[in-house]
């Protein structure tokens, strides 16, 4: 098993005490002179080739192999349908590279078959910062699979990534493979209850009514917070500064510069034709102060199967902070209202936009309020992988230790 897997500078299953802490460290260490300057062959027929995503043609092709080909759930009723603009918005974050566009056409047709994709991130794992990329986008089309094609392509982008002096990286993945560094599982909050049951995402649970669902999932007219706005420009420094703190208790998480934060959190609206990706509101308290903030972005997913609906519309919790508990960590009572506060508002909006559902995953400090806002747990599970990095296991945010 895991015959690629078993090549690569990754930590195997059972091969270390989980009673023994190890020392945190890179396993592999090469220097960028070691790494091959051109890209192993592929398979004969096929050719690498450079993604250029602000050529909107090339962007247009890596839309059409995801929408086609990229991950569905396990029964095959759900796809990923990314938009264009969630995927300039993710493969696009400052410091990107074209390099890290990488695809694989057919030579004959020229038609793009595979993808990979990688974005600069600096990932601080307790106390240590790695300049690091994180590996998204790993895509083959349905007609290609089974063929080892996959590793191919991790070789390629690991190459094109250890070429810019970057020798570890972090991805995550709904398979098992050798071997999670973290696993979270996704949670989802039913908001357009009716729609989820018609196209088979949310069950009628036995004894209960359709209407009973659809009370169950109301969701309140006004927000509650006062000093809740969206995000502005202006609020770039404060929000950063409020995110670095919040996220300094976790064991392992990116450090995002002012620039980075702006291009993660703030909405620019470019063109009347460029979709909304993401949404952040800010709590400015009567001294102008930002006290908070909360993000989500949309994704949607396309429905396979026939359907009276084509897609489902999901927004995702994304980062948020609070100064509620951060000078006095043991105050979890305060944080948990807090954060109650605040995802319910962005409730609110969700609805106001129309998302069918809500996402969590179980982790930063969302075991504090995924009960209480009625989010319930799917089967779908997310783990975090390391590449190149022995790290001892980090716990999720529904583990014991971040419960009440
Ligand atoms: C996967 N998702 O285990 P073994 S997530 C990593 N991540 O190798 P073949 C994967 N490895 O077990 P297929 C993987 N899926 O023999 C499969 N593998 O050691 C491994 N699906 O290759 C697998 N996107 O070509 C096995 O498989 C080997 O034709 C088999 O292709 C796989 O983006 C895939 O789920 C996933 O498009 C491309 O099924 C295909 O099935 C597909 O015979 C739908 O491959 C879309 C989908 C994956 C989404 C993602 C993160 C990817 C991370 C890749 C690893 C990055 C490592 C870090 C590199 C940079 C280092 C630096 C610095
Ligand atoms: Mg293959």
């Amino acid at each position: 098993a895991y015959k690629f897997w078993q090549t690569q500078p990754v930590p195997k299953f059972g091969e270390d005490d989980p009673n023994k802490p190890v020392e945190e460290g890179p396993i592999r260490n090469q220097t960028v002179d070691e790494i091959d300057k051109e890209p192993a062959p592929l398979l004969g027929g096929f050719e690498w080739s450079t993604i250029d995503l602000l050529d909107d043609s090339q962007l247009k092709e890596v839309w059409e192999l995801l929408n086609g080909h990229y991950v569905e759930d396990d029964e095959a009723m759900f796809r990923f349908n990314y938009s264009s603009s969630i995927l300039k918005w993710a493969m696009m974050p400052p410091g990107w590279k074209k390099e890290w566009h990488r695809g694989v056409r057919a030579t004959q047709s020229r038609k793009l078959v595979g993808f990979i994709a990688a974005i600069p991130v600096e990932l601080r794992i307790r106390d240590k910062v790695l300049r690091a990329s994180e590996v998204n986008f790993l895509c083959i089309h349905k007609k290609l699979r089974s063929k080892r094609l996959a590793p191919v392509l991790i070789k390629e982008i690991t190459r094109l990534c250890n070429l810019e002096g970057v020798f570890q990286a972090i991805y995550t993945g709904g398979i098992v493979l050798p071997r999670p560094v973290s696993t979270c599982r996704y949670y989802h909050r039913a908001i357009n209850w009716q729609k989820l049951y018609e196209v088979g995402f949310s069950p009628l649970p036995p004894n209960s009514k359709p209407q009973f669902q659809i009370r169950k999932y109301a969701v309140p007219e006004r927000v509650s917070i006062r000093g809740l706005r969206e995000m502005q420009k202006k609020d770039v420094g404060a929000v950063q500064d409020l995110l670095t703190r919040y996220l300094a208790k976790y064991d392992m998480a990116a450090e995002f510069n002012k620039e980075e934060v702006e291009h993660w959190l703030l909405h620019h609206k470019k063109d009347a034709l460029e979709e909304q990706v993401v949404w952040t509101y800010v709590v400015e308290d009567e001294h102008k102060k930002i006290t908070d903030f909360i993000s989500f972005y949309c994704l949607e997913s396309s429905i396979i199967g026939p359907s009276k609906h084509s897609n489902v519309k999901a927004a995702y919790l994304f980062y948020y902070a609070t100064e509620t508990g951060l000078a006095t960590p043991t105050d979890k009572e305060a944080l948990k209202t807090r954060l109650n506060a605040l995802v319910s508002d962005t409730l609110v909006y969700c609805k106001q936009y129309k998302f069918d559902v809500y996402n969590a995953l179980s982790l930063m400090d969302n075991g504090l309020f995924l009960e209480d806002q009625k989010f319930g747990p799917g089967d779908g599970q997310l783990h975090y992988y390391l590449f190149n990095y022995r790290a001892n296991p980090i716990a999720g945010g529904v583990d014991k230790k971040n419960r009440l």
